[in-house]
Parts: structure tokens; C-alpha cells; sequence
């Protein structure tokens, strides 16, 4: 695809959210007599939270769904499932301002974080919640019909639970002020970002396609949550990559605050596995503290144990395989290699 082509799939994708779904978020939000200024109030947070992303799953459920069928979208089913892709995207905005508020990040997509700009605070944790409410009125609003209705609510509801597992892991294996690397592995790594990440950003989008098509069966959602959990595992790697070695609102959109944070990272879960005595005396005594020059020390160790060369090898072994599972494929079902491979060509060497 050429990059006119790209920004005019993003565009069509963000005026679904921006002609239509808006107004009837807030339309819903009038019927309960939200005052007028209020209503100025959640548009706001809805556009701050919700648009300039690079809205990879909201997209992915259109393309997985025109993948399916092996032929273009009508106008219809577009909008259809381009809606379908707005609620992951909501959720994604919900998860995110509450993350930024638990990881005491400072900036998203470039701007200040929504519980930093001027007088949000913590009025963004209730926004968070509305944010997430929106999802379930627009289901509603347009899917109530749909033979699968229920099942994308469950699916919603689940997939919700599984990213709230994993964020509670997420922040209790990194607790505030005190090392806690006997506490990190590999397998805790997994586990934390199959449920934080990998779910509600590659298992949710296909799943709603499939669901969308009415061809959800069994056999084909095993298959591709087999497929789509080792993807948005490696998605992960990828972002706490970024966070150390590009992590600057510039770059990525965001500053990095992982080292910061004392996070069960994938590169500190490298290093423990190679470090000597020294080395890990280094991570005992700079990892998890806020300041610039305990974070340059323990970057200076990366860069000693070529960590970047230890993801690069990492990123093309985990490629090789996903690409092996996706050649292993059993389309009888209706379901397409082809879905996967637009995927994982979405984030294979990303740089943001
Ligand atoms: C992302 O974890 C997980 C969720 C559910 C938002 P993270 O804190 O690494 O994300 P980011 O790097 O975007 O803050
Ligand atoms: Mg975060
Ligand atoms: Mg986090
Ligand atoms: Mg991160």
C-alpha cells in the first residue's frame, strides 16, 4: 500500500468516529440530561482520548473482515465493522488513561497525558469509565440485531478481564521504591503480557471479525488465538523496546518510564538472564528509581550486554515462527491465512 493509500484508509477509518459515532455517544449522554458544558467536557475527552492513535486494532477489523470474505467491504458492512473497530478503540482509550495515571507516565500521542492537562487531575478516572461505557451503547445502538450480539458483549466483557489480570500483574511485580528483580522471569513476563497486551489488541480484532461474518466457530477462534497471543506477546517486546531506546514523546509519542517504574520489562528479564554478580549489582542498585542518572546507568548496561542485538535476533525468531503457525492454517472453516499475514506485516519492524 502507498502512503497516500495509508492515510486515506486512516482517514475514512477516523471519520466513522468523528461523523458519526460521536454524536451518538453524546446523544446518549444528553438523554440523561448531561448540562450543556458538561457535554463540551466529554466530547473533549472522548476526541483527546479516543483520535491520534495509530488505531492498528480499531483497522485491523475492517481489513480481517474484508480478508474473510476475500473481497471488498459494501459501504455497509465497512461502516459495520469500522464501528466494531472504534469500541476496541475505546477500549484501548480507557485502558490507556488509566495506565498513564498507575504508570505516572507524562506524555501520549505526542500531548501531555490526559490526567496532566489543565483541569482534568483525577476527574480522568472517571472519564476512563465513560470512556469504556461508550462501547456498550454503541454495541447496542447498532449490533443488537446482529445473531452475534451476545457474543461480542461476552467477548467485550471478557477481554476486559483478561487486560485488568494483566495490568494488576503488570503493577504488582513492580512495586514502588524497592527492588523486586528476584521477583521477575520470563514466564511472569508472558503471562503479564499475553493478558495486558495481546488479548485486546490482536485476539479481539479477529475475534470480532469472525464474529462479525458469522463464522465464529470453535475451531477457528482456537486457532487464531494460538496464533494472535505469540503476536501481541512479541507487540509488547516490542513496545518496552521502544520505551528504553526511543522512548521520547518525539519518537514514539510517549516518554519511557519503564526503567523508572521498577517494570518486569522484557530487556531487564534479558540482562538478569546473562548479568554477572557485577552486572546485577548494577540492576540492583539503579533499576526502579526516578532519577536520570540511576535510569543512563542502567542503559549503559544494556548497551554493554547489546540488548538491541538480543531483540533483533529475538524479533526474527519470533517471526519465523508465527510465519510457520500461519503456513500451518486450516482454512475449511472460512477462516484466511491471509488475516494474519496483514497483521503481523502491521508490526513487523515498527519504529513507533
Ligand atoms: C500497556 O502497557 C497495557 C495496557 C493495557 C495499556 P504499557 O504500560 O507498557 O503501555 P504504554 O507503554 O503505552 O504506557
Ligand atoms: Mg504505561
Ligand atoms: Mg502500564
Ligand atoms: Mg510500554
Amino acid at each position: 500500500m502507498s502512503a497516500a493509500d495509508k492515510k486515506a484508509a486512516y482517514e475514512k477509518f477516523e471519520n466513522v468516529f468523528k461523523n458519526d459515532l460521536i454524536e451518538q455517544i453524546l446523544g446518549h449522554a444528553k438523554k440523561y440530561k448531561l448540562p450543556q458544558e458538561y457535554q463540551v467536557w466529554f466530547e473533549k475527552s472522548l476526541r483527546a482520548n479516543t483520535l491520534g492513535g495509530k488505531c492498528n486494532r480499531g483497522m485491523s477489523v475492517p481489513d480481517s473482515a474484508a480478508q474473510l470474505l476475500d473481497r471488498e467491504l459494501t459501504q455497509e458492512e465497512y461502516f459495520s465493522t469500522a464501528t466494531l473497530g472504534w469500541m476496541i478503540e475505546l477500549l484501548q482509550a480507557f485502558f490507556l488513561v488509566s495506565d498513564d495515571i498507575m504508570d505516572g507516565s507524562i506524555t501520549r500521542r505526542g500531548e501531555p497525558c490526559w490526567y496532566l492537562q489543565p483541569e482534568v487531575g483525577m476527574v480522568a478516572i472517571n472519564d476512563a469509565f465513560m470512556l469504556e461505557s461508550a462501547i456498550y451503547m454503541i454495541l447496542k445502538q447498532y449490533f443488537k440485531a446482529h445473531p452475534a450480539y451476545i457474543d461480542m458483549v461476552e467477548l467485550f466483557h471478557e477481554t476486559s478481564f483478561q487486560t485488568e489480570i494483566g495490568q494488576l500483574c503488570d503493577l504488582l511485580t513492580a512495586p514502588e521504591g524497592r527492588s523486586n528483580l528476584h521477583n521477575y522471569s520470563l514466564e511472569k513476563y508472558t503471562h503479564i503480557v499475553v493478558y495486558k497486551t495481546a488479548y485486546y489488541s490482536f485476539y479481539l480484532p479477529v475475534a470480532l471479525a469472525l464474529h462479525y461474518n458469522n463464522i465464529a466457530t470453535p475451531k477457528n477462534l482456537k486457532q487464531s488465538e494460538d496464533i494472535l497471543i505469540l503476536m501481541g506477546e512479541y507487540f509488547q517486546v516490542q513496545d518496552d523496546f521502544l520505551d528504553c531506546f526511543y522512548g521520547t514523546k518525539d519518537v514514539i509519542g510517549k516518554d519511557g518510564t519503564d526503567i523508572q517504574d521498577n517494570k518486569c520489562s522484557w530487556l531487564v528479564n534479558q540482562a538478569l538472564k546473562v548479568a554477572t554478580p557485577e552486572q546485577r549489582k548494577v540492576l540492583e542498585d539503579h533499576y526502579g528509581k526516578k532519577d536520570d542518572a540511576d535510569v543512563a546507568k542502567v542503559k549503559a548496561l544494556y548497551d554493554e550486554l547489546d540488548l538491541k542485538g538480543k531483540y533483533h535476533a529475538y524479533e526474527e525468531k519470533v517471526v519465523g515462527e508465527l510465519k510457520d503457525m500461519i503456513a500451518k492454517v486450516d482454512e475449511t472453516e472460512g477462516l484466511k491465512k491471509s488475516v494474519f499475514e496483514t497483521f503481523l506485516n502491521k508490526i513487523y519492524k515498527r519504529s513507533k
